[in-house]
């Protein structure tokens, strides 16, 4: 039986030793130490056993059940530790890998032209004021002495929401509001969308954008508004670029004038760019009609002032090199990564 014991013991560690898994594990203990185990059937079978063996082989027995028992337990361990290894291992991460590369994205061409102008104007000390898209025609037209006849109120040329609201053709709207609210000094630029009711082609779109600027005070002259203007045209264009001053007419300014500078591609030479005139139209201004002022609230026997309205569409495909406005307004990805 002694013999029996010891033959159990070594096919059970042996057994133990070989296995791989806790299933397996589990089988090995159910055949040797369960209820109907081998180990358990010796147990039973010392009723057989003389009264001076008898201890002898329980003690024996119990020492095989305590040897198998801890060999279980230290595979189970050291099969626990190794599925714990591998897992880390598979999960293991690699953090000398390069990184993906985060997309940062840019400013639309026509927001980094227009942040230019902003800083130019405001340390010039214009406040920078916003205004209603959709507009009445009171503002929009009658409040700048914009006549009914005018082609501007025309159905054909502007685009209206009802008999009296519309998108707003200029800026100046919210200018006008201003006036109404403000009086003098004022000194203000309106930048924003704008609409016209244009055929759509390369240099002309529905939607287009401006900048529209207003100063209202006590003696102001034509010639506040020379000085503005030069200094805008050369902090944008350059110190040696030159500036013209051309008479012109809208209706709400008197006299008005159209602004052209030496063209930034030739320098006046004549060029693609500026189609051979040495010159480049870059905005439309002029003395702010004394009826403007009367209709939103200024005596224009106290005050004066100037205006101008700047396009910021061609400024901006010229700057760029773009060669149809449309690409401004489309949001190709393709197209706005270049900037
Ligand atoms: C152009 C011409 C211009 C104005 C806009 C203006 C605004 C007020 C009063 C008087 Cl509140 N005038 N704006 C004046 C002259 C010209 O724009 O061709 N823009 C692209």
């Amino acid at each position: 039986m002694k013999e029996k014991l010891e033959q159990l013991k070594c096919e059970a560690l042996a057994a133990i030793e070989k296995s791989d898994s806790a299933a397996a594990l589990e089988e090995i203990r159910i055949k040797y130490l369960g209820k109907k185990g081998e180990l358990t059937a010796i147990l039973k079978s010392m009723g057989s056993l003389s009264a001076e063996e008898r201890p002898v082989v329980g003690q024996m027995a119990n020492e095989v059940r305590g040897a198998i028992d801890a060999a279980l337990s230290e595979k189970s361990t050291v099969m626990e530790k190794a599925a714990q290894e591998a897992k880390l291992a598979a999960e293991a991460i690699d953090v000398t890998l390069p990184s993906k590369k985060a997309k940062i994205g840019a400013l639309h061409p026509l927001n980094k032209v227009l942040d230019d102008m902003l800083d130019i104007f405001q340390s010039m000390g214009f406040d920078v004021v916003d205004g209603p898209e959709v507009e009445t025609d009171h503002y929009c037209f009658e409040q700048l002495n914009v006549p009914a006849d005018h082609p501007a109120r025309d159905m054909q040329d502007t685009f209206y929401l009802t008999d009296s609201l519309l998108l707003r053709t200029q800026t100046s709207a919210a200018q006008a509001r201003t006036m109404e609210k403000t009086q003098p000094p004022i000194r203000m630029v309106c930048p924003g969308r704008v609409f016209r009711a244009d055929e759509v082609d390369a240099t002309h779109s529905p939607v287009f954008h401006q900048i529209e600027g207003l100063v209202v005070d006590k003696g102001i002259t034509m010639c506040d508004l020379k000085g503005v203007l030069e200094q805008f045209a050369h902090e944008i264009y350059g110190p040696e670029t030159k500036v013209k001053f051309r008479p012109s007419f809208f209706p709400f300014t008197e006299p008005s004038v159209e602004v052209d500078v030496t063209c930034s591609e030739c320098g006046g030479k004549g060029c693609r760019v500026c189609k051979g005139a040495g010159w480049i139209e870059i905005l439309g201004a002029g003395m702010v009609h004394p009826n403007v002022l009367k209709n939103c609230g200024i005596d224009p026997e106290e005050y004066t002032g100037f205006a101008f309205g700047i396009g910021l569409d061609r400024l901006t495909t010229t700057r760029y090199k773009i060669s149809d406005i449309r690409l401004l307004f489309e949001n190709d990805k393709r197209f706005l990564d270049q900037f």
